[in-house]
């Protein structure tokens, strides 16, 4: 509200959005009276060039509005039922002390697993006071593999996360493959450079199950079943070898393993490839082609094609093609992954070693709530950056073990989402734009600061200063400790490699290494060990189940015939969000398989399989492939007739590299209701 007796006035800031996605915007922010009236992209940054997503641009219902937690709760009524009585910040950190001193004191600090994935967080909100907390605790550690760990672990096994190509570099691009990623939903400011590099000559190539935008605008689109990238990868490398298409001598002095790939790769014809992947074969021989004799050739490999039980060893294929096609040390060769590791920051500021206490795969949340997982039982979630809920594999255990009377349960956020109907105690936390964070993009290669633009809404708290208060209030607080949110942030600045550090503090943006436009193999080298492109590592083939480049098939069964894929949508980024009003949430369904089971567009259906069901309703379009049903992620309980989304139907079984989540393995059967 503006102060009595002062006229409001517009002023604008330019701050950072350190939401979950690639890009990294920095945002232009209108106030007026104190308040957030509009939100848009700077005109500042090169690649937000002036414009933001929808998503961002509603940032400010959210910050103001009706699920936003204003105070902190204590639990009233039934667990879940989602009734709180106020309390003041003083009551509710003391009983979260206390309670966690004594499940510490009589189970062990292991009874306690702090739970938070911080996709939508910086490098203050998360792994600072929180990771000193829990760290001198002694509490179970969680491992964050919800996503990007498939991906991950074949990018560090393979090139140790080179940096990539970055997105000023598409246009020089003469061919570029958009591998399992619908940037025109995750990732929006790629569009006008993919747009460049096509009125410049280049041809664009794209590998879904779905007929995105960006599919539909392709000179080839190749809708393979849903976990079949592995052997189209591997279909094409068997060409590049058999075919004379590789780069011996960058083979012989840049790589290990290329023999061991080349074997893993010969089975697989680009006959056997069409069948199982259902890619005609024709077009196959199109790509395959495309791809040897192209150049530059770009392969900007997404996190869509990791959530399956092949999603490791896929990545891992995908990735090694531009090293066996020899397309590397050229401006727009080579490939794309997440560049949120170009800055080689090793976060030396916390302050402690991690202990080596239990660690729990976040993907088996809900049976290590249940107790179904070896060990004591976990008495106690801290949950903070993070709705699992609602975006975790297997919801309805996960339910079923947030229920539980005896599990005192913490839940830190900035809405009332939907785990936080199940807590304990709720605490009320700040948003972006009203606190300080350090954002880094892992698309393109830019590090900024973002900053108070308003003051903290009702009673909300940074993550920074709640956990730092936690320590004094659990005596686990040392001398030199930052005890505030802005010494955490002084000390992030100070440990900060230079001139990175200096020129956020001044400046609140940090120059990109390389000019933000690596050359892989002219600016940059692998980061492994010896500097070279491991093809086949030892690590990745002892963990895979079959090995690494090992085909596992598909799961369906005749009961569960069809893949329910859950990507991400324009509306929400993960869960974020999701409490502003939707349209109806649908699932997609081909019209063969709608026709086979008598289902119209618009009909509400029952969606099943073996863990659960879900009730919504159908539409009906040519651009799911047959056999594929699709509906999106971060969808709220509220939203679906039964208050359980596709995360119900989701298995928590593992990718074969990284202890991947396996949404896109969920096997399902349709019917009309
Ligand atoms: N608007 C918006 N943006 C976001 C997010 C969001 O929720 N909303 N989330 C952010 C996060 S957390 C992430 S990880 C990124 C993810 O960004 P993306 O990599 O784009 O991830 P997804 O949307 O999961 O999947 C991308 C595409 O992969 C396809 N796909 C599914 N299964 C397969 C498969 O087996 N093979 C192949 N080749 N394709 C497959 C899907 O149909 C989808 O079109 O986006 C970030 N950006
Ligand atoms: N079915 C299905 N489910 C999926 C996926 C899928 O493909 N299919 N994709 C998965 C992927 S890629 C991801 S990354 C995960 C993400 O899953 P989550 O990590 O659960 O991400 P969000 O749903 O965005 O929840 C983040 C929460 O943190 C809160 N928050 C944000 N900033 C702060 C802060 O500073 N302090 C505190 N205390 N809280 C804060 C937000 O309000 C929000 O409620 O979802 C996964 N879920
Ligand atoms: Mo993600």
């Amino acid at each position: 509200m503006p102060r009595p007796g002062l006229a409001p006035v517009e002023s604008h800031v330019e701050t950072a959005c350190p939401l979950d996605c690639p890009d990294g915007c920095t945002l232009h922010v209108t106030l007026k009276g104190g308040r957030i009236v509009k939100i848009d992209g700077s005109q500042e940054n090169e690649i937000t060039r002036g414009y933001i997503c929808a998503k961002v641009r509603t940032f400010h219902h959210r910050i103001y509005g009706d699920d936003r937690l204003l105070y902190p709760a204590i639990r009233k009524g039934p667990k879940g039922a989602g009734s709180f009585k106020r309390a003041s910040w003083d009551d509710a950190l003391s009983l979260i002390a206390s309670k966690m001193q004594e499940i510490a004191d009589r189970d062990g600090a292991e009874a306690i697993l702090p739970v938070c994935y911080g996709g939508s967080n910086g490098m203050l909100t998360q792994d600072t006071t929180d990771a000193t907390l829990f760290r001198r605790l002694g509490a179970s550690r969680l491992l964050r593999t919800v996503c990007a760990a498939p991906t991950g672990a074949a990018n560090q096994g393979l090139y140790g996360k080179m940096p990539s190509v970055s997105y000023q570099d598409y246009p020089e691009a003469q061919l570029i493959v958009i591998w399992g990623v619908n940037p025109a939903t995750s990732g929006i400011h790629i569009m006008p450079f993919l747009k460049e590099a096509r009125d410049r000559g280049a041809k664009v190539v794209v590998l879904d199950p779905r007929g995105t935008t960006i599919a539909r605008q392709a000179d080839l689109f190749l809708q393979l079943r849903p976990g079949t990238d592995l052997v189209v990868a591997l279909a094409l490398h068997r060409h590049l070898f058999e075919g004379g298409h590789t780069n011996g001598q960058f083979l012989a002095e840049h790589t290990t393993g290329a023999e061991q790939l080349r074997e893993k790769a010969l089975p697989w014809t680009l006959e056997r490839a069409a069948d199982v992947s259902g890619v005609p074969l024709q077009q196959l021989r199109l790509f395959a082609d495309l791809y040897a004799r192209s150049s530059p050739a770009l392969v900007k490999c997404g996190w869509g094609l990791e959530r399956n039980r092949n999603g490791g060893s896929a990545a891992a294929a995908i990735m090694a093609l531009p090293a066996v096609g020899g397309k590397f040390g050229v401006r727009g060769g080579g490939y794309s992954m997440s560049n949120s590791t170009a800055w080689n920051i090793d976060r030396s500021w916390i302050r402690d070693q991690e202990p080596a206490t239990r660690a729990v795969n976040m993907n088996k949340l809900g049976r290590a709530l249940t107790g179904e997982l070896e060990g004591s039982p976990i008495n106690c979630v801290f949950v903070y950056n993070c709705n699992p809920a609602v975006t975790m594999p297997d919801q309805t255990r996960v339910l079923k073990g947030l229920d539980r009377e005896d599990l005192f349960t913490v839940v830190f956020d900035q809405v009332l989402t939907d785990t936080a109907m199940y807590a304990d105690v709720v605490l009320p936390a700040t948003t972006f734009m009203e606190h300080y964070d350090f954002v880094k993009s892992y698309g393109p290669i830019t590090l900024q600061l973002a900053k108070p633009v308003i003051d903290q809404v009702g009673e909300s708290r940074p993550n920074t200063d709640v956990f730092a208060d936690l320590l004094r209030r659990m005596n686990l607080d040392r001398p030199g400790d930052a005890e505030s949110e802005l010494e955490a942030m002084l000390t992030i600045l100070a440990a900060l490699p230079e001139p990175h550090g200096t020129e956020l503090r001044d400046t609140g943006t940090a120059t990109a290494p390389f000019g933000g436009r690596p050359v892989q193999f002219v600016d940059v080298l692998p980061r492994t060990p010896d500097q070279k492109v491991h093809l086949f590592p030892e690590a990745l083939d002892q963990e895979a189940p079959l090995g690494l480049y090992g085909f596992q098939p598909d799961p369906a069964t005749d009961g569960y015939p069809l893949a329910l894929i859950s990507p991400a949508s324009e509306r929400t980024v993960s869960s974020t969000l999701g409490e502003l009003p939707r349209p109806a949430i649908m699932v997609e369904v081909h019209p063969d398989d709608a026709s086979a089971r008598q289902i119209e567009d618009g009909d509400t259906v029952r969606m099943f399989n073996e863990q659960g069901e879900v009730r919504l309703a159908a539409r009906v379009t040519p651009l799911v492939r047959r056999g594929t049903v699709s509906m999106p992620k971060g969808v709220w309980r509220r939203h679906m007739a039964n208050g359980l989304t596709s995360n119900a139907l989701a298995p928590d079984t593992l990718t074969d590299l990284g202890g991947g989540a396996c949404f896109n393995d969920t096997r399902v059967q349709i019917e009309k209701c």
